[in-house]
């Protein structure tokens, strides 16, 4: 069986939330602190050098050889500092795939490119309805609303998304020329003030909340999107009703307090509990109903409903779900790669196996469960 590149299979899990800069910050304290190995070799080899030139010193001048004009410091020349890279703090550096990083570690060029590429979605044809003038920005709450909603309450919910993902981050790189990878919204970091998340900047985000005050466009408390680079973007249906709206979220009530995003469930100490879990079938249904749940209907306007991807932020959600899950999976180093189980779908009873096919309609090929269990296999390359 494959073997994971494991980081140790019982870390709490804020110790890996922002891991890569604390790894970094922490491994070159490391470097820097105390009499480490590299620093001792140097002192010995200063202590040799100076030796040296007092014997070939004392030599010349006691027997004031010709010989002996051959530069004495240069075979005392220390050897080369350890490189860079032996000691350095990449993990992952041996791995061809590139990494899907957290939104507020991402430089402003890189945001700017990701918000670029997913808005360049609004100026392409739909694949799934090509006749109408519907967007490639539209077929993805499409989908999900309506093949995506059976995969919910049920075991195919993560690899589901996990496609479903791969096949958003393909269409940004091939017909948008986004040259990065997916980002994620590492909730956790935020759970004390969901609210003020960087993700909700108007400036370097996807907006805020939708407007105070404004009129109820969906839902119960769904307003439009009034700032950011997403305020124009405007939803056919909300759910599987065909509704023409701005796109909405619905925060704050509408004198503007707020309330409805309850950061609690995303807390780091309630991810750790699902991490805990040892059984596929329990730890997904943990997944969606409390750490998936808590986003959409904290958000509010159409991020409440199946039709979510209307939602850009939809996509980060989702992307910090999946690397839950690998986070996860690399908690079960024996099972991995193959634990799955539960409901084959939504109000089926039935029972899930590796071999069902995860379906897309026109969007895309159906694959297999068994090719999205292994971000870094056959099918799938990426890594977080
Ligand atoms: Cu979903």
């Amino acid at each position: 069986m494959k073997m994971w590149p494991f980081k140790g299979s019982q870390q709490r899990y804020d110790a890996v939330a922002g891991d890569e800069e604390e790894l970094k910050a922490a491994a070159s304290a490391k470097r820097h602190g105390g009499a480490s190995k590299p620093t001792q070799t140097v002192c010995i080899v200063a202590v040799v050098t100076i030796a040296l030139f007092a014997l070939v010193g004392l030599a010349y001048h006691t027997l004031h050889s010709p010989a002996q004009t051959q530069d004495p410091a240069a075979n005392a020349t220390p050897p080369p500092p350890p490189s860079e890279n032996d000691n350095n703090n990449d993990n992952n550096s041996s791995s061809r795939c590139p990494q899907r990083r957290e939104w507020r570690t991402l430089p402003p060029s890189d945001q700017q490119a990701y918000i670029s590429a997913v808005l360049c979605l609004r100026t392409l044809p739909s694949t799934l309805q090509p006749s109408s003038n519907r967007t490639a920005y539209d077929d993805y709450p499409w989908i999900h609303s309506h093949v995506g909603y059976f995969t919910h309450n049920s075991a195919p919910f993560l690899p589901w998304h996990r496609y479903f993902l791969h096949i958003y981050e393909k269409t940004l790189r091939e017909e948008c020329g986004y040259t990065g990878s997916l980002v994620y919204w590492d909730w956790t970091l935020d759970s004390e003030a969901l609210e003020v998340s960087p993700v909700f900047d108007a400036a370097t985000g996807f907006g805020g909340d939708g407007e105070v005050g404004g009129q109820v466009t969906v839902g119960r408390s769904g307003r439009c999107v009034v700032d950011g680079p997403f305020r124009n973007v405007t939803a056919d249906y909300y759910d599987v009703k065909f509704q023409p709206h701005c796109l909405s979220r619905g925060f704050r009530d509408q004198e503007g307090n707020l309330g409805h995003i309850d950061g609690h469930e995303i807390s780091p100490e309630s991810i750790e509990e699902v991490l805990s879990l040892n059984e596929y079938e329990k730890f997904v249904a943990l997944m969606e109903s409390r750490v998936h749940d808590a986003i959409p209907f904290g958000i509010a306007g159409d991020f409440e409903t199946f039709t979510a991807p209307y939602d850009p932020l939809f996509f980060l959600h989702h992307t910090q779900l999946d690397r839950l899950w690998w986070l996860w999976q690399q908690r079960q180093p024996e099972k991995g790669l193959t634990a799955y189980g539960g409901h084959k779908e939504r109000h089926s009873m039935k029972m899930a196996s590796l071999e069902d096919e995860i379906g897309m309609r026109k969007l895309a090929p159906s694959i297999k469960v068994a090719q999205v269990m292994d971000l870094e296999g056959d099918f799938l390359c990426y890594r977080y």
